[in-house]
């Protein structure tokens, strides 16, 4: 049974979703937040002390994408191709990470996550812009195939909805990206992340 450390209301959703995806037992050990998202208790088993952190057996592991690539693994294709579309989802996860994530989060908190009176306009202006910019790549990607690695979902769409998954629910623009927006759609309502937003919407 995977155990999943934290709330849905948090990143855990993704793992929540992930273990869905791959129809795997999981129960969730809720840690919420106190006011300011600091942590209502510690973490015992992330030494970074932040949720999610997932117990599979004697197995350990922190950071969201990853717990959701060990996942994916763990239920094979086609959740988790192999040969070079396995490489290709390492390459879409470090980039969900590295290129989306950050100014994902930096339109977030100052669109809606924030009290309103801590939002900062200029600071969501600057995430939207640089975000754009990768939507603008993601947009000609998914001209060419459905999903990011062809005809199927994989843990690489997952991973990358996942983490756009606040911005398409809470005004994000994606007038001037139509075929994101539609990928996203797709992903967003798939039976299995349905369940995960049910938990965590609901
Ligand atoms: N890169 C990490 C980020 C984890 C993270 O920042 N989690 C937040 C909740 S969504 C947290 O634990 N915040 C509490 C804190 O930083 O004290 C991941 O994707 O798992």
């Amino acid at each position: 049974m995977l155990k999943i450390h934290g709330i849905p209301r948090s990143r855990a959703f993704r793992c929540i979703w992930a273990a869905e995806e791959a129809g795997l037992p999981y129960e969730v050990i809720p840690i919420g937040f106190q006011p300011g998202f600091k942590l209502e208790r510690s973490v015992d088993i992330n030494p970074n002390n932040k949720i999610p952190a997932l117990e599979d057996g004697d197995l350990m592991l922190f950071e969201s994408l990853a717990i959701n690539l060990h996942i994916a693994k763990k239920a094979g294709a086609p959740l988790m191709p192999a040969g070079h579309d396995e490489s290709r989802a390492l390459q879409w996860t470090l980039w969900t990470a590295t290129e989306a994530e950050p100014h994902v989060m930096r339109w977030s908190y100052n669109a809606y996550l924030k009290p309103e009176a801590e939002r900062v306009a200029s600071e969501a202006a600057a995430g939207k812009e640089a975000l754009d910019a990768r939507l603008a790549v993601l947009e000609r990607e998914l001209a060419a195939r459905p999903f990011l690695l062809g005809g199927a979902f994989t843990v690489a769409d997952l991973n990358l909805a996942s983490v756009l998954y606040g911005s398409w629910l809470n005004g994000y623009d994606y007038a001037s990206f139509p075929k994101v927006k539609a990928w996203l759609d797709a992903c967003l309502t798939r039976p299995a992340a349905l369940k995960a937003r049910k938990q965590r919407e609901g």
